[in-house]
């Protein structure tokens, strides 16, 4: 499988060790390598109802399925339970709207959300709109939540372009990175991956695999290293080893403390001083299933450090895909990738137009 353009200067490693980074061809998918993602390195937390999906093998090879079947868990627990609880009501009244409200608060949409929401549907029961008004009221009330300003994860001119990947163990960054990566090096960019997290060993080697698998350069240090001293190295070399887009991956021990947010805040730093400008984005990684949780995450992050950019990830095989909602409603910071499934194509453009016909589809 051709997949990936052929180049000089990938195979083998650099000669001293000093500089420690590989340089991998893209391996070719293995049965192995198509059933099994890189190993789940939670260690704090588990990720609740994450199951995979399914639904053709490989991570290359996957063919991309409807984002309505992705999101089917969502759209039957919430759109469809409000479809349902419109169409049972022979008028709009306070009844309905509780019921609506309920929905919303299940389906994970918060609570300032839901209020929200609902005293808009309490505009549409004064004006003596009828249950299917309102179900279109509501869909157009959604759509313009989630819609609300510019949401795409672009490359800028800058080369190398950095981008740093941060948030809670568990929710998906490094399975995020390995997925730009592939998709990357598939628009023939040379990918540098970074382990900035060097908590634990496995940790680092399950990046190495990412870089292996989709042909990336591999930058690391051993465990317990200073992340941000990887990352000075990294970029230290970047020129040299060519890398157009460099991919760094950080540790996600509790949000909760303030340590993780000063090593973010030093990566930061030293990116910048060593790259003027970057990193170019920061993304945050919020794993679905969480529910709430998520809300209070992007919360602390994106106090702490200048968060560019929100992906979420797990919306597979979830119910609580309301929680995209609620962020969208509370967060100007833009959503810019969703993770719907395990395979390459699964990480995917939020489009909030695709977005809500999706899960509005019957
Ligand atoms: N179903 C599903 N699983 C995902 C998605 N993104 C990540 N995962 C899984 O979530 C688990 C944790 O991911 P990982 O990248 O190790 O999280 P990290 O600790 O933030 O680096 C792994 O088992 C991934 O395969 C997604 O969009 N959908
Ligand atoms: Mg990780």
């Amino acid at each position: 499988m051709a997949l990936f353009r052929k180049q000089k200067n990938t195979v083998g490693k650099f000669e001293t060790p000093e500089q420690g980074v590989t340089f991998n061809e893209p391996q070719p998918e293995t049965a192995a390598a198509a059933t099994a993602p890189p190993h789940n390195n939670n260690e704090a937390q588990g990720t609740g109802e994450s199951a995979a999906t399914g639904g053709g093998s490989g991570f290359f090879g996957r063919a991309r399925v409807a984002l309505t079947d992705r999101l089917k868990r969502t759209k039957e627990s919430f759109i469809g339970q409000i479809r349902a609880v419109i169409k049972a009501a022979g008028k709009v009244d306070e009844d309905l709207i509780e019921k609506i409200g309920e929905i919303l608060i299940k389906a994970d949409a918060g609570a300032q959300t839901t209020n929200r929401i609902v005293e808009k549907m309490r505009d549409y029961e004064a004006r003596g709109s009828s249950p299917a008004e309102l179900l279109d009221s509501f869909k157009k009330e959604i759509a313009a939540i989630i819609g609300q300003g510019e949401q795409r994860l672009a490359l800028g001119q800058a080369r190398p372009f950095v981008i740093l990947v941060v948030g809670v163990n568990g929710t998906g960054k490094t399975t995020t990175i390995g997925k730009l990566a592939g998709q990357y090096r598939q628009q023939g960019h040379k990918v540098m991956m970074v382990a900035a997290d060097t908590f634990r060993a496995a940790a680092i080697e399950q990046l190495e695999i990412w870089a292996k698998r989709t042909g990336s350069m591999f930058v690391s240090k051993s465990m317990g290293a200073d992340p941000a001293g990887v990352v000075y190295d990294a970029l230290e070399k970047s020129a040299a080893a060519g890398a157009d887009i460099i991919l760094v991956d950080t540790a996600g021990r509790l949000h909760t403390k303030t340590n993780l947010m000063e090593e973010l805040k030093k990566i930061v730093r030293v990116a910048g001083k060593l790259l003027p400008g970057s990193p170019h984005e920061i993304l945050l990684v919020l794993d679905a299933t969480t529910g709430q949780n998520a809300i209070s995450q992007a919360r602390v992050f994106t106090k702490a450090i200048p968060i560019t950019g929100l992906v979420m990830t797990k919306l597979d095989g979830t119910a609580k895909g309301g929680v995209l909602v609620g962020i969208r409603d509370i967060f100007a910071t833009p959503v810019v990738k969703i993770g719907v499934g395990e395979g390459m194509d699964d990480l995917r453009d939020f489009d909030p137009n695709e977005f809500v016909e999706a899960l509005f589809s019957e």
